[in-house]
């Protein structure tokens, strides 16, 4: 079947994709193209005696726009269960990714119909609502995650989290990759960490935020959150690629006056390769839908994961731009930052962040809380437009910061 339209003009009724697109030896492009867009949705390899006319008027998609290897394809939405992400990517982004017919195949973008945007509640709190809930109106919210990653009792985790707090920080969260370990059962950390949180907000009048890690099986991720939300905790976090969009949703629709921190561990197997995958935007664009307040998007090459400046910015633009009325989202910055980071990152990504130091602030020679002081003055002396090194000389742990990582 021939799905190609170059006059075909998609409306607000349509699930537009963007994909790369190589064929392989042998293969032409316009083969390629129709393969994809007939494995996509209602086609397969060869003519089917039980098709029938009607499903061909009323859901076949077209192929609109040809620039090169990229191409456009308009799906109506009624192929879709509208609420359904797992069913949604199991059409536009399942199957074709094996077909031998392609050497190369990416989905770089996704703009939704107007049903798919209506069928998610998007995020709760936004940018504006983290902040309201931090109360910092304008500088970057600053954050750390605790480290070592793993092997700290539930006790050192919470000292850690204190001393961060203590030395300036906004937000102290989890590490990716602990949840609920023999040497750290999640309810003792939660309720040690947040026992040393109050007291931190006694002691300094600021507010302070700890983001608890509920990565688990759907039914545990909700008795976790619900936890957190009884034991007046006020974010949570979780990974979004393992726990997996229906998790996620699981999460979001139980509705709990919780802020979702998303990481994205693993996104890097998939978004990565510039052959095979899916762009870190379309998973961006996925979460802002599903509904999360925070996510990771990169450093703009600034830390020590990869992702150009150009790359993360226009991801950052993806969560933030207007979609369908849904609330934007917090980027986050993360990964092998340090205090002599600071000004470069606000450079590239702007003061409307959350910036996050995990070695870079527990490696301080004088330690945690010098490390976090350190922090908190390189985002002090950058948003007063002032040098990192000019304000060292009043401001020792940032000096010893930028002495041991540069600036
Ligand atoms: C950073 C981090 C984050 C990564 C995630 C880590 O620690 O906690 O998980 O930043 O990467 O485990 O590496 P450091 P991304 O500050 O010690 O590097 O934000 O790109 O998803
Ligand atoms: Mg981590």
């Amino acid at each position: 079947m021939d799905y190609i339209d170059l006059n075909y003009k998609p409306g607000n009724r349509d699930l537009i994709c963007e994909f790369y697109i190589k064929p392989a030896e042998g293969a032409n492009l316009t083969e390629a193209i129709n393969d994809i867009a007939g494995e996509s949705s209602i086609g397969t390899w060869t003519d089917l005696s039980t098709m029938k006319l009607r499903i061909i008027k009323e859901l076949k998609p077209s192929v609109f726009e040809i620039k090169d290897n990229y191409i456009k394809i308009a799906y109506p939405e009624e192929l879709f269960e509208s609420s359904n992400i797992p069913e949604i990517l199991s059409s536009v982004a399942g199957n074709i990714f094996g077909m031998k017919t392609l050497s190369s195949l990416r989905l770089i973008d996704m703009e939704f119909s107007q049903e798919i945007l209506q069928s998610f509640k998007g995020p709760k709190y936004g940018i504006d609502g983290v902040r309201k809930i931090a109360g910092v109106k304008e500088r970057p919210l600053i954050g750390t995650i605790v480290k070592p990653k793993l092997g700290l009792n539930y006790k050192e985790h919470a000292e850690v989290a204190y001393n961060s707090w203590a030395g300036g920080l906004d937000i102290v969260k989890d590490d990716e990759n602990l949840t609920s370990q023999k040497f750290s059962p999640f309810e003792m950390r939660v309720t040690e960490t947040m026992k040393l949180l109050r007291k931190v907000e006694d002691e300094t009048g600021d507010t302070k935020i700890y983001m608890p890690n509920v990565t688990a099986e759907s039914n545990e991720m909700v008795r976790r959150a619900e936890f957190v939300e009884n034991s007046g905790g006020t974010h949570i976090m979780l990974d979004v690629v393992t726990c997996g969009f229906s998790g996620l949703q699981t999460i979001r629709d139980a509705d709990f006056n919780l802020a979702i921190h998303a990481h994205r561990a693993m996104h890097a197997a998939f978004t990565r390769s510039s052959d095979f995958g899916i762009s870190m935007k379309v998973l961006a664009k996925l979460v802002r839908l599903i509904g999360v307040d925070q996510l990771h998007i990169g450093t703009a090459h600034v830390g020590k994961m990869e992702g150009s400046h150009a790359l993360v910015l226009d991801i950052q633009n993806s969560i933030t731009e207007e979609m369908g009325g849904l609330k934007d989202v917090f980027p986050v910055a993360s990964g092998g930052l340090h205090p002599g980071s600071m000004q470069p990152l606000i450079e590239r990504m702007g003061s409307n962040i959350i910036a996050q130091f995990g070695g870079g602030m527990h490696g301080h020679p004088k330690g945690t809380k010098a490390g976090a002081m350190a922090v908190k003055q390189a985002a002090e002396g950058t948003m007063q437009g002032i040098s990192l090194l000019e304000y060292a000389k009043t401001h020792k742990e940032l000096a010893e910061a930028l002495l041991k990582w540069g600036g």
